[in-house]
């Protein structure tokens, strides 16, 4: 089974971090050709990263691949047994992908001396996803129960991105006043089974905003 992508997209990551909770069974490579070749866009019209490949089977949306490797893999599994806690599952995964990945995915692509207004708009947005998180987030480490569920695998990327993002433009009070999430976030980012996983992603997304940075001042050296 393959994944395609780069450990740089939150969205690959999540996928990863979804094998590494099942005890692995999948690779990780970037698709030879890249994702806008022809062949690529055969599997996947959409152009973006994740791909996953397992035989003829081939999907793309990280949501849906998730679901895929935890049915599919051997290891623990990653939804509850019971249908409320299924159902609590999908919902904190959704609102990740609603309400937390889309504002931190825009604030990530304004430059930090952008419109303040849009800047502004973004970071609320972004800090009611948050919000809506905490509500429905366990108070046990975990996203819900005792163990690892595709809400942790899932939530690790969007929360992420949306410190990354606050970061990046100076925002303080990331956990402020979200007392679950900040819990949930040291416990996660601790968690012995996704730690090598953690790391691979910890050192993707630098190189990646290295590569940004000096493309970025090249650039602008070249423009005068
Ligand atoms: N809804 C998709 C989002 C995937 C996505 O936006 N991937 C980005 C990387 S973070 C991408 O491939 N962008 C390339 C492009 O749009 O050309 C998912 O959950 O898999």
């Amino acid at each position: 089974m393959k994944l395609y992508g780069s450990l740089a997209s939150p969205f690959v990551a999540r996928c990863w971090l979804t094998v590494a909770a099942k005890g692995g069974g999948a690779d990780l490579a970037m698709y030879d050709g890249g994702i806008k070749s022809d062949r690529y866009l055969a599997l996947n019209p959409m152009g973006k990263m994740p791909l996953l490949v397992d035989g003829d089977v081939s999907m793309p949306e990280s949501g849906v691949i998730c679901e895929y490797l935890d049915e599919t893999l051997p290891g623990p599994a990653l939804m509850p047994t019971d249908v409320a806690g299924q159902a609590r599952v999908r919902l904190l995964c959704r609102i990740a992908d609603l309400y937390v990945f889309p504002p931190a995915l825009s604030l990530l692509r304004l430059p930090k001396d952008g419109d303040a207004e849009t800047i502004e708009t973004a970071r609320i947005n972004t800090i009611a996803g948050l919000n809506h998180i905490e509500h429905f987030l366990a108070d046990t480490g975990f996203a819900y129960g005792a163990s690892l569920t595709l809400a942790d695998t899932t939530l690790h990327g969007a929360v992420g991105l949306a410190v990354l993002v606050m970061g990046i433009h100076g925002m303080s009070g990331r956990f402020e006043g979200r007392p679950k999430l900040a819990k949930w976030w040291t416990a996660v980012n601790e968690n012995a089974t996704l730690k090598p996983a953690l790391d691979e992603i910890e050192v993707s997304v630098r190189e990646f905003r290295e590569r940004r940075a000096a493309e970025a001042a090249t650039k602008k050296a070249a423009a005068g």
